[in-house]
């Protein structure tokens, strides 16, 4: 039985290594030096490449390599290389800006930073600051230093046979105080819950993945391409979700995953139909809640029912509405096999079928704790190695988990984590202002945006535009509030806390 999760993958790569595992229309045409496919066989060579060649740049087992490059094939099959050489593949999300980047390096310490071209000057600028960190670069389409070195490796070494528990990747979530953490993720997690999800939803080696989510979190990453690897299927690789392009490969798809964005935006096309579908086995959705609304004119449209799941960097996926049976609009299904979920009233007592509680996780598909933080880990898991999950949640009498909100505050929008803290800080360090408060309001395309609540200093002035505009120079795009209202003072209760229920009110309509 294989441990390391490159090695899990292997066994289930077909024999015939000729087949397809990756094909990039996007790269379709652009002439016989950009290549488009990619064949099992491919792959392997590929990735083993670049993993002797990370070697060569004398990184260890356990050392971290960074990357922060546009999605493309050669970025998965990095990833892939650090699993088979044993190194800790740190993903960053493109939208970064420097200053969340420079905190990220300085917290992980990377050996290896692997980025855009346009980026290297300024990532070099950070390496020299943190002294260990080598710099080199990989395009959009492949091309860069790191490509071109792993083109002269010579002697491709074996794969590292990597424990179940040893690091395979740290993915940093920020959180409701304090300073973004780093999840880390074990090859056993990673293998548990790809395993756990090949067999829920059913992959086999004759289906088609389409493939449209971003690589740098858990969904696109993990949920997508461990499947996908661990059935020895085909994936159309796109670089980023296009409603319309998406539409152009369903009919050579069997299985398409997406954040509730991706739904609504593909329900915006009048020729979204059924005879576009009617070949597909499975679209999932998750990262963010699917409006029943959604789930309803999709079923209507297209006759299929999209399954839901439920799942979080640290957990990697808990719930999933069944494959063979009725799929719930608004609720996130049933525990994953190798999951426990329970939803408790406080420390000691469960609540009943159907009370509304916090709901905590167990199994082996739940991480080991965040990076060089073990008081903050010890406050995430409560006894017998539950982690509270800061989801509020019911179970309903036939057992099907309905999430009902967020004991943390957290704004999703468009599938993407925005705490607002980490905004709130932003904007108070601004000269003109007092205070804020940042509430997530519905919006129509991401499901939930960001509205900045500002009170200014006396006799100071402060627009919108200038506030989003000095906001997007620090953070990264999606994290930066939709709206600004200027306000006298913050609501607040008798403790003195700021009322965001109400200002959640108030502002309800300001995105739609
Ligand atoms: C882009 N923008 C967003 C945004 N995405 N704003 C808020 N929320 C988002 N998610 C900004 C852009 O920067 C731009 O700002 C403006 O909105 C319009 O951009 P766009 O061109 O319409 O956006 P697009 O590039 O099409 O991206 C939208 C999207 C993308 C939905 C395709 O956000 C996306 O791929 N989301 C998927 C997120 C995901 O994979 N989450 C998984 C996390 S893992 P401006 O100011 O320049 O106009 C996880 C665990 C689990 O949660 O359970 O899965
Ligand atoms: P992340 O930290 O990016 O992994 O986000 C995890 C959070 O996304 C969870 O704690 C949930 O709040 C939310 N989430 C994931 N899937 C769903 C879903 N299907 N419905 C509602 N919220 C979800």
């Amino acid at each position: 039985m294989p441990t390391s999760l490159y090695t899990f993958f292997q066994t289930a790569f077909p024999d015939d290594h000729r087949r397809v595992a990756l094909e990039a229309p996007d790269r379709e045409g652009m002439g016989k030096a950009v290549r488009a496919s990619w064949t099992y066989g491919e792959l392997e060579s590929i990735v083993a490449r670049y993993a002797s060649l990370m070697s060569e740049l004398t990184l260890r087992r356990g050392d971290r390599v960074a990357v922060q490059v546009e999605k493309s094939p050669e970025a998965l099959f990095l990833y892939l290389a650090c699993l088979r050489g044993g190194f800790v593949f740190l993903p960053m999300n493109t939208a970064y800006r420097m200053d969340e980047v420079d905190y990220l390096i300085g917290n992980a310490e990377p050996s290896l930073m692997v980025c855009e071209p346009e980026r290297e000057a300024e990532m070099v600028e950070i390496a020299r600051r943190y002294g260990r960190m080598q710099v080199l670069t990989l395009d959009v389409l492949g091309r860069g230093s790191f490509a071109k070195a792993a083109a002269n490796v010579r002697n491709a070494q074996p794969p590292v046979d990597c424990a179940s528990k040893d690091l395979a990747a740290i993915l940093y979530t920020s959180g409701t105080t304090g300073k973004p953490k780093g999840a880390m993720l074990s090859h056993g997690n990673l293998a548990a819950n790809g395993l756990a999800l090949r067999e829920a939803w059913a992959f086999s080696d004759s289906d088609v993945l389409l493939h449209a989510l971003p690589i740098f979190h858990a969904h696109g990453l993990f949920v997508a391409c461990h499947t996908a690897l661990l059935s020895g299927t085909r994936m159309i690789w796109l670089t980023k979700f296009d409603a319309k392009q998406v539409m152009q490969h369903l009919p050579r798809a069997t299985v398409f995953m997406g954040v509730p964005t991706f739904y609504t935006r593909l329900l915006d096309e009048p020729a979204f139909d059924k005879a576009l579908v009617t070949h597909m086995r499975l679209f999932t959705s998750g990262s963010a809640p699917l409006l029943a609304e959604t789930f309803d004119e999709f079923r209507s449209r297209t006759g299929l029912a999209i399954l839901e799941r439920y799942g979080m960097t640290e957990t990697g996926m808990n719930t999933s509405n069944p494959y063979e049976g009725e799929r719930r609009a608004g609720t996130v299904g049933f525990p994953l096999p190798g999951t426990e979920a329970r939803v408790m009233a406080g420390d000691a007592t469960e609540c009943a079928t159907g009370e509304i509680g916090d709901l905590q996780v167990r199994g082996q598909n739940v991480f080991s704790g965040y990076w060089r933080m073990p008081e903050k880990t010890a406050e995430e898991f409560a006894e017998g190695g539950w982690f509270k999950t800061g989801d509020v949640a019911l179970v309903d009498p036939e057992g099907y988990v309905h999430l009902v909100g967020r004991a943390k505050d957290l704004i999703i929008s468009g599938g993407y984590n925005v705490y607002p803290k980490e905004i709130e800080e932003l904007v108070d360090d601004m000269p003109e202002v007092l205070e804020s408060a940042i509430v997530g309001v519905p919006h129509r395309d991401f499901g939930e945006a960001g509205v900045a609540v500002v009170v200014l200093n006396e006799g100071a002035s402060l627009d919108e535009v200038t506030l989003i505009g000095r906001l997007k120079e620090k953070i990264a795009n999606y994290k930066v509030p939709k709206r600004v209202a200027i306000v006298e003072t913050l609501p607040r209760n008798t403790m003195g806390k700021v009322q965001k229920n109400l200002l959640r009110e108030t502002y309800r309509d300001a995105c739609k």
